[in-house]
């Protein structure tokens, strides 16, 4: 379904992006991309931007700014797949997990990332890659506890793939990238990655860079 008049704010390898266009395929809406680089940011787009940062959708006119938010504008424009639950148990259990997330997973890695991207070996900061390593344990060990029951040919945190998947498939993906694995220690989180990684919104919206 092609949203007139909608343009997303992006930046290919930020993992709140991504979320967003991760949620935008699953529910098959195509918006106007307008990719941002955040270390030189376009006039036009400070002019707009409430924050600065992305994603940023705006729509007929009207600003929407951050990932979660943005996210429920979709549910409400495209209800399915229902992306964030279908009863107030679920909804809890999922804006849980996005929040966790975005506040704990992100800040548990950026070091590492940070140290690495566009940085030669020789200046990478170790131990803040080992302490990124140490953070990364922890957050796998937390959301290996909060699986619950799915479909085993479809895994998925809750029942069925869900705002869950949209957030945390992309911290997944770039802690792989990054060279912070251990999650082969926990084999449930291992296949649910691995049967995602796999599929079409995962591929098609994964930062180009993880292809070149
Ligand atoms: N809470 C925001 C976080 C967005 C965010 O931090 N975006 C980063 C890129 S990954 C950004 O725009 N950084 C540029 C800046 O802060 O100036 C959301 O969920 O959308």
């Amino acid at each position: 379904m092609r949203q007139s008049s909608v343009i997303l704010y992006d930046k290919d390898e930020c993992p709140f992006c991504w979320k967003v266009r991760l949620a935008l395929t699953t529910k098959s809406l195509q918006v106007e991309h307008i990719t941002i680089d955040t270390e030189n940011k376009p006039a036009d787009f400070l002019a707009l931007s409430p924050t600065g940062k992305v994603p940023l959708l705006i729509s007929n006119g009207e600003l929407i700014s951050e990932s979660s938010v943005i996210i429920e504008t979709l549910e409400l424009w495209q209800p399915n797949p229902i992306l964030l639950g279908k009863h107030p148990q679920e909804r809890e259990r999922i804006a849980t997990l996005n929040h966790y997330s975005d506040t704990v997973v992100g800040p548990a890695i950026r070091d590492a990332i940070f140290t690495q991207r566009g940085h030669p070996s020789s200046q990478w900061d170790m131990d803040a890659i080992e302490q990124s390593k140490r953070n990364w344990s922890d957050c796998l060990a937390w959301l290996n506890n909060q699986f619950e029951p799915s479909d085993p040919s479809r895994p998925a945190f809750l029942s069925c793939f869900s705002l869950a998947e949209c957030a945390l498939l992309p911290r997944f993906a770039i802690a792989s990238a990054y060279g912070l694995h251990q999650v082969k220690e926990f084999p449930e989180l291992q296949r649910w990655f691995d049967y995602h990684r796999q599929q079409p919104y995962f591929v098609t919206t994964a930062p180009a860079v993880f292809y070149d």
